[in-house]
Parts: C-alpha cells; structure tokens; sequence
C-alpha cells in the first residue's frame, strides 16, 4: 500500500537532533543487528519529536554510488530516513570520510539534503557550523593529502569502474588501517577541540563535528564546541533546543541524559 505525504506542522520549539559515526556495515552480524534496530527504533521516534536531523558524517561505513544500478545498501536504514523526511523532519545528511561519496542517489532515496561540506544554519538564534570534521584540525597533513586524492574526479571514476563487492572489500581493509583505539580517540579530541574553538573564533555561536568517537559539549566564551560521540558503541545523540545542546544517549528504548563527560 503506497504511504501518504504526510505534511507535519512542526512546532516551533521542536529540537534539532545530531547523530554520527553509526559505521552501518564495520562490525559483526550481531552487533550490526542491535546496532541498525536501535537506529530504525530512534529514526521512528524522532519522526514525532525533531524539526531537524542533521547525520554527521560516517553513518555508513562505506558508501559509494556506481553510476548504474546496484542493490541499495542497508534498506530499512535508507527506508527509515525516508520516512522521517516524509514526516515533516528536515534531514541533512554530511558525508564523512568513510561516506562522503554519498550524493544524489541518496538524496533519491532518502529526501535528504546531502552535502560534502560543511553547513551553515541557524538555529534557536544560534549560527551553527556543522561538519564530520576528518581533516580539518590543524596537523592532519598526511591524511589531508590523501583525502585529496581519494576525492579527486579520476579517482572516483576509477573506483567506479570496480565492481561494487570488491570495491566494498578495498574500503574495508582501507579503513581496518584507522580502527578506533581509546589512545587515538584520546590523541584526536585536543587538535579538535582547537578547531572549533577556531571556527567559533570565526562567527559561529556552535561548532558541531563528529569523528572523534567521543561525545564533548563544552562552553567557552566564543561559543559552544559540540562532539556528537559515535552511535556505533556509545548510540550518542546530541539535542539542540531553545535551551541549548544536551548529550544524550539512546538506551533501552529511549534518549536520556548522558552521564557528563569530563573535557580534556
Ligand atoms: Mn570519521
């Protein structure tokens, strides 16, 4: 049975939701299972609570759009954000750098605005930027480079003409090369913290990335500085409403406060 276009009056004070680094597709049968189900159960909820969702970077841990036809990746997932665009819910989806290929074949599917960059936007007053953030801390310069040639036009087309399940497996055994590890996490939160208070510096009251693998809010003066936290181990999410930004974390069927985290 065709689903209706359901237009949602959205209220005004509805929060805007961030979630990143779901990594669909990295880990074993069983934990990818709870890992989408607490997705698909989130994405459901949401459809009656958010005005915004903004998908931060990395929530596939590998996508790519070959310019023919192939078998759409993580269906209930893709169909689940569809819904919720047909809810009334603004999704903006900003690629990462295990998903940052996603283009206009997502936008088909999902409704979502997709973008390879960083956003702009304004919310409760608030003009926030809004980034996955690989990159662009200061010092990142072996892996800018890379990233340089990786997104290049003649790279794409190359890879593009790979077939999609051996194309699957080189993005794997690429990213095995950047598991996360506690000691990276940690080596990785300090330059990031430095970007955005650099990016707050620049205009912005809220800078918000992911990434890290490690949920962050911290106030300065400048601004507020938000690291999502990753939805593949701790089902981060951030909230943004008039009040401010609140870490939450997805457990047993519900979004509740996350225990506050100590900044470095
Ligand atoms: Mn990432």
């Amino acid at each position: 049975m065709p689903e209706p276009t359901l237009t949602k009056s959205v209220t005004p004070d509805a929060p805007v939701y961030f979630i990143a680094d779901a990594h669909l597709g990295a880990e074993s049968e069983a934990r990818e299972t709870r890992k989408s189900g607490d997705l698909l159960e989130l994405l459901r909820m949401l459809q009656d609570s958010a005005s915004h969702v903004y998908l931060v970077g990395d929530i596939f841990h590998f996508w790519f759009e070959y310019p023919y036809a192939t078998a759409i990746p993580h269906p209930r997932v893709i169909a689940s954000l569809a819904a919720l665009s047909r809810s009334g819910v603004q999704v903006h989806f900003i690629g990462g750098n295990h998903d940052y290929w996603a283009g206009r074949k997502l936008a088909a599917l999902t409704a979502a605005t997709v973008s390879r960059r960083p956003v702009q936007a304004d919310h409760f007053g608030r003009r926030l930027f809004v980034a996955h953030g690989d990159g662009l801390p200061q010092g990142d310069w072996g892996y800018r480079a890379l990233k340089a040639v990786i997104r290049s036009a003649p790279a794409i087309a190359a890879f593009s003409l790979i077939p999609p399940r051996m194309g699957a497996a080189i993005a794997r055994w690429a990213s095995a090369l950047s598991e996360v590890t506690p000691e990276r996490v940690e080596a990785a939160t300090t330059p990031m913290l430095g970007f955005l208070r650099d990016t707050l510096r620049s205009g912005f009251d809220a800078a918000v990335v992911g990434h890290v693998h490690r949920q962050l809010v911290v106030d300065w003066e400048e601004g507020t500085g938000v690291i999502v936290g990753d939805w593949m181990s701790a089902r981060s999410v951030i909230e943004l409403g008039p009040e401010g930004f609140r870490p939450l974390t997805w457990s047993d069927g519900e979004l509740r406060d996350a225990r506050p985290a100590d900044p470095t």
